[in-house]
């Protein structure tokens, strides 16, 4: 990874990652007291413990309500929680499930991108940098039956770092792919980069003053749906890719990695293939 492209900033990322979320949910009001009372409780006596047991000082109290009031202000509370706990909530949602391995969304997913037929390449740039790769498989039930209306909703960064509607043109390296009657794909894109997140905000400043780098390693996002089945989140990471074991969101998973070789013209091609679970 090279040093003199650019890579996201606070500003491009936080407040639309806010917003976007913001968009796709509204509380609902509806929390159960003594479910509050538990979880919340317990995170407080947690965070309580870890201030006793490092011997927390008022210098130390003040630069964390300076970081936390930051972070809310930059809109990069999206950013923060889904880098630093999102992969638990996956981990205990994906207990009760039997489908193919998924993983955390991650704030960059934006819903009704364009829609496209399998085969079918993302929306890119003419001179869209990074090889070409094409990710093919099948969408198949528990009981092994193609699914015929499963669709591949994909998204990705540029080579740049960048989220399209996060700083990256609008629309670019996002589509839903629609699978054909057998529940195939093909789906042609760019072999995204390791992906760093921003190291001029709030989350990024933790991460350095911790002594933690900032990165991913390369991923495409992926959520399959299928007719009357529950969709997957999935992340695909590469083989002998950097960061697979030191993921700064903690994302990876062996099921998720891809081996893409190149085909007969050169082309870098990935098979994957998802199984949904009934709704
Ligand atoms: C990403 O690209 C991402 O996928 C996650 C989970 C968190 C931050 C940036
Ligand atoms: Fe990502």
């Amino acid at each position: 990874m090279t040093t003199t492209q650019p890579t996201p900033t606070a500003a491009d990322t936080g407040a639309s990652a806010s917003a976007a979320f913001k968009a796709a949910h509204q509380a609902d009001g509806g929390a159960d007291p003594a479910r509050v009372a538990a979880v919340v409780g317990a995170v407080l006596d947690g965070v309580r413990g870890a201030l006793r047991e490092h011997k927390a000082s008022y210098a130390e109290y003040s630069a964390a309500k300076a970081w936390l009031i930051e972070v809310g202000e930059s809109g990069e509370w999206p950013l923060l929680l889904d880098v630093f706990f999102e992969h638990v909530i996956e981990e205990i949602a994906a207990e009760e499930r039997r489908c193919t391995k998924g993983t955390i969304l991650g704030p960059f997913y934006l819903p009704d991108q364009t829609r496209l037929s399998s085969p079918a390449t993302l929306p890119m740039r003419a001179d869209e940098p990074g090889e070409r790769m094409v990710l093919a498989g099948q969408v198949r039930s528990l009981d092994s039956r193609p699914l015929a209306g499963a669709e591949v909703d994909v998204w990705q960064a540029d080579a740049a770092g960048f989220y399209s509607g996060f700083g990256g043109p609008e629309g670019n390296l996002r589509g839903v792919v629609l699978a054909d009657a057998d529940g195939r794909f093909e789906i042609t894109t760019v072999k995204p980069a390791p992906y760093q997140i921003p190291t001029d905000g709030p989350t990024g400043r933790l991460l350095a003053a911790a002594g933690w780098h900032a990165w991913r390693p390369a991923h495409l996002h992926l959520i399959v749906r299928g007719p009357g089945h529950r969709d997957i989140v999935s992340q695909l990471f590469f083989a002998g890719g950097d960061f697979l074991d030191s993921d700064v969101a903690s994302a990876t998973k062996p099921e998720l990695i891809l081996t893409p070789a190149a085909g007969p013209d050169g082309t870098l091609r990935a098979e994957y293939d998802f199984v949904l679970e009934p709704a």
